[in-house]
């Protein structure tokens, strides 16, 4: 039996460390281990509820607009402010957008090369790449010659030595099976991926003043004037033209690219449509509404939690129901360790009793980590892209089913075939495709307003503290890209006396409980093959399947020089 410790865990957003136990090349159990605390949480306390989003959006520069949105949702519903229409419709493509960005910088730049050998698309015959690429494709930079200019870039960067962020791959490594032709391509989309994730971000610069961390929100509203005749306005019909253009030119990315590559290199890995199935009960909060936030029946996103993987039953959700537990997480609860709390009465009172340099294991018997454990009814959920995909899916969402049904019929895959590592993949570019077409739909609807007079954006009904409660609380949340988040806010004479945020990375990432339930990276591990300890490769494709964010999840970290690039240490 060998402990394989991976830490830091790169490709992701913040510091995870990962343990696992491997008997017979094959992972038995696992620790996830959030190794940076930040603490906005008690940053939020004493301050203006207003100003809350502005510190709120900061405890992630990846899912970035997410926590302002979150934070604004929260006052507004302790304060009992409707937005209007225009106001929600403008959150819905400034949140589309960060999704559909988020997922595909996700699939070629965080996640594409624990599956693509880049040292292996120097090998390729371009002809060959480019006849591959029209047979899954119409996207038109597809010509021998495009790829063969690709492939003299990559050689150049390999002779100059210097290969920078490709320098520490498991390049060689005997779990690559792509072709050389596909690695070829795939390396390609990844450079092309670049740009388009660039421009993309330009929706938020316009409807935000910037990306990362849009600047126009405002507690009943957005700050984002519209006029249909004057210049000025930050939406006006020039900038509605513009929207349009950036979003279909990322539609067509999506719907050419990203998804064809996503079925393409899927079908050269079909055993991880096995692997990293993980805890099998899925919980979605639902979002993009068309209406009132309140209204869960007219999400574009369905909300309901699926357990045990029964596809026949969508659960439904309350968001009383979900606890967080520190008996694993370097915190203290001032009622002990053993109990769960609900986040309305949450605490973060950081205690920690890790690892002391140069190197101890983590103490999994006692805490290991500075995530939370959240749980729903007292039972671990995975969320995220997967899991809204499944609850669509059993909530017979037509747009879903139709997508879902085409992508496991290419593949020859049953529906069961999701619960998987690939299958997380594959939900994420499903979304992404889906996103994306909405987001057009939300650009009309915003032009069709202004074309009528009703350029209302804002509700300054209960702006000033002196209409507000002596006390209140209120619960925001949103589908981020990387699932449901919640905040929790308590406001008492105008200040906010306690905020706490529950996070999809938190859900996702977070330790086993007082009861010993693994998290859902944890349980999802379990199982995973591993040619070579050494190069644990295969715990890197199941554990960035779900993409973690541990900024988010533990919402300063030791610099040792050790630390810089993944390592595996084998003992
Ligand atoms: Ni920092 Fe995030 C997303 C949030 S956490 S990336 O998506 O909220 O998982
Ligand atoms: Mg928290």
């Amino acid at each position: 039996m060998a402990r394989v410790v991976v830490d830091p865990v790169t490709r992701i957003e913040g510091h995870l460390r990962i343990e696992v136990e491997v008997e017979g090349n094959k992972v038995t159990d696992a620790w996830s281990s959030g190794t940076m605390f930040r603490g906005i949480e008690q940053i939020l306390r004493g301050r203006d509820p207003r100003e809350a989003w502005i510190w709120a959006q900061r405890i992630c520069g990846v899912c970035t607009t997410v926590h302002a949105l979150a934070s604004v949702r929260a006052v507004e519903d302790a304060l009992g402010i409707e937005v209007p229409e225009n106001a929600n419709i403008v959150r819905n493509i400034i949140a589309g957008t960060q999704n559909v960005h988020d997922h595909i910088i996700h699939f070629y730049h965080l996640h594409a090369l624990d599956w693509v050998d880049v040292t292996l698309a120097l090998k390729a015959d371009p002809a060959k790449t480019s006849q591959i690429a029209q047979s899954i494709s119409d996207w038109p930079k597809s010509s021998a010659t495009y790829f063969k200019g690709v492939q003299d870039r990559v050689k150049a960067l390999v002779a100059s030595n210097q290969l920078s962020l490709f320098s520490s791959g498991d390049w060689g490594h005997p779990a690559y099976k792509l072709p050389p032709e596909v690695n070829l391509l795939a390396v390609a989309h990844y450079i092309e991926a670049l740009d388009v994730q660039r421009e993309f971000a330009r929706v938020q610069a316009v409807l935000g003043g910037k990306n990362p961390h849009p600047q126009t929100y405002l507690v009943g509203g957005m700050a984002t004037a519209m006029d249909g005749n004057e210049p000025d306005a930050v939406i006006n019909p020039e900038r509605i033209t513009l929207l349009n253009q950036l979003i279909t030119n990322a539609r067509a990315f999506v719907q050419q690219v990203y998804m064809p590559d996503v079925l393409a290199i899927a079908g050269f890995y079909k055993e991880w449509f096995q692997y990293g199935q993980g805890i099998g009960n899925y919980m979605v909060y639902g979002d993009y509404a068309n209406g009132s936030v309140k209204d869960p029946a007219g999400f574009m996103i369905p909300r309901g939690i699926i357990r045990g993987r029964d596809l026949s039953t969508v659960h439904p959700l309350d968001p009383q129901h979900v606890s967080e537990f520190v008996t694993h997480s370097w915190y203290t609860y001032t009622e002990g360790d053993l109990v769960a709390k609900h986040p309305s009465q949450g605490e973060t009172n950081p205690r920690y009793s890790g690892p002391k340099p140069p190197f101890e294991f983590l103490n999994t018997d006692a805490k290991y980590s500075w995530v939370k454990s959240p749980r729903y009814d007292g039972v671990p959920m995975e969320v995220g892209p997967l899991a809204r995909t499944l609850v669509a899916y059993a909530s017979g969402d037509d747009q879903v089913k139709k997508i879902v049904d085409a992508a496991l019929a290419k593949l020859s895959l049953p529906p069961s075939a999701l619960y998987s590592t690939m299958g997380r993949i594959a939900a994420r570019a499903i979304e992404a495709e889906i996103m994306v077409g909405r987001l057009s739909g939300w650009v009309a609807q915003l032009d069709d307003n202004m074309s009528h007079g009703d350029v209302v954006i804002h509700n300054g009904q209960k702006w000033n503290p002196n209409s507000w409660p002596k006390s209140c609380q209120g619960f925001g949340f949103h589908e981020a890209p990387r699932g449901s988040l919640g905040h929790w806010v308590e406001i008492e004479n105008k200040k906010i006396v306690n905020y706490q945020a529950v996070v999809p990375s938190t859900w996702n990432a977070g330790p086993r409980d007082a009861q010993g339930q693994r998290g859902a990276y944890e349980s999802a591990l379990l199982g995973t093959p591993l040619i070579d300890p050494e190069r644990p490769l295969e715990v890197l494709r199941t554990v960035h399947s779900f993409d973690p964010c541990m900024a988010c999840a533990v919402h300063v970290v030791q610099a040792n020089g050790d630390n810089y690039g993944r390592k595996a240490l084998v003992i």
